[in-house]
């Protein structure tokens, strides 16, 4: 028995000289140690043995297996790091070759509108001031002289979070915010996103964006505001833009108007694309500060006066850009925005 041990240690030590690859080494492990294995074998046909031999040849079998463990533990370290090396070799970087192409974004059109918009103001000295989108109803409607059975204020109309907070239907909360944190004068505007109840069509989202713009000083007058906004329509879209100025109802601005620019399309002619009345669509609603909003945000009206303004920045982006269709806006169509 002792003989046929060594003997089978021996072929073991011999075939593992041979052994290149990882999978032969298992398979020789199992053949030879595994639990059907010959040195297994060798246990079982042990009840043939006297109980003198026994303990002996187990001890032996037992340290043999060992030793052939070991040994295979050694190569089997020995063919996995010529693996890797293999891998590392075959994947060295080849720092000649071209790298890949990185595609950049860019900024969506009615960010570029906003930032222009904000450069134009600025220029003319406003500053730039922020809001939030989720205002207090306070903020939104009271302040701003709305009265309690205003139609804009409808559960309808207007996405409410709680009975005082809502998300705000329009920019115009920032004056009230502007006046109550600053003294006057001031000049600011304040660009963001807007929400209400509308349906979708081609010139309504139920989310869009305005720019609103703020002036209270002393003096200041309907002149102040037909100049500014002039000013800006044609930095904007250039000199021979026109705007028309049309008698509105607005709570917070008395009196009140709503702006159109001429038709980019004719300038003014008359086409397919503005329906022949040379205007395009509405553009923003403007008017002087009323009294009352001054007076609720502590200001005296009658040592100041100012002018506000509330500008659709998707409907301006749609007039710069030539869009027929709100919804391009917001659909993020690659191949539309790549356009831009
Ligand atoms: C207002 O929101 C007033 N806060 C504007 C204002 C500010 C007046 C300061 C006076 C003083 P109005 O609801 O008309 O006004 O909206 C202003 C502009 O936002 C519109 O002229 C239009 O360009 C744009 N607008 C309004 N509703 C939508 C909508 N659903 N989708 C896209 N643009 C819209």
């Amino acid at each position: 028995m002792k003989e046929k041990i060594q003997e089978l240690r021996s072929i073991v030590i011999n075939e593992l000289k041979n052994i290149n690859d990882l999978s032969s080494l298992d398979k020789l492990r199992v053949r030879y140690l595994g639990k059907k294995g010959e040195f297994t074998k060798i246990l079982r046909g042990m009840g043939a043995l006297s109980k003198e031999e026994r303990p002996v040849i187990g001890k032996l079998v037992n340290e043999v297996r060992e030793e052939l463990e070991k040994r295979i533990d050694v190569i089997k370290v020995k063919l996995e790091n010529e693996v890797k090396n293999d891998k590392l070799k075959k994947e060295k970087i080849d720092i000649t070759l071209p790298g890949d192409k990185i595609s950049f974004g860019h900024r969506h059109p009615l960010i570029q509108v906003v930032e222009e918009l904000e450069n134009v103001f600025s220029k003319m000295g406003f500053q730039i001031v922020e809001g939030p989108e989720v205002e207090t109803v306070y903020n939104n409607f009271d302040a701003l002289n709305s009265p309690e059975n205003h139609p804009s204020r409808d559960k309808s109309d207007t996405f409410y979070i709680t009975e005082d907070i809502l998300l705000r239907t329009h920019t115009s909360p920032v004056q009230i915010r502007t006046m109550k944190e600053k003294k006057p004068p001031f000049k600011i505007v304040s660009a963001g996103r807007t929400f209400r109840f509308d349906d979708v069509d081609d010139t309504h989202s139920p989310m869009f964006h305005q720019l609103e713009g703020l002036v209270v000083d002393k003096n200041i007058t309907m002149a102040n505001l037909k100049h500014t906004i002039d000013m800006f329509i044609k930095e904007l879209f250039g000199e021979e833009m026109k705007t028309r100025f049309r008698p509105h109802y607005f709570p917070f601005t008395e009196p009140s108007a709503e702006v159109d620019v001429s038709c980019l399309s004719c300038k003014g002619e008359g086409c397919e694309e503005c329906n022949g009345t040379g205007w395009s669509m509405e553009l923003l609603g403007c008017g002087m500060v009323h009294p009352k909003v001054l007076k609720n945000c502590e200001i005296d009206p009658d040592e100041y006066s100012g002018f506000a303004f509330g500008l659709g920045v998707d409907r301006i982006a749609m007039v710069k850009y030539g869009i027929n269709n709100i919804r391009l806006l917001f659909e993020n169509d690659m191949r539309f925005l790549n356009q831009f």
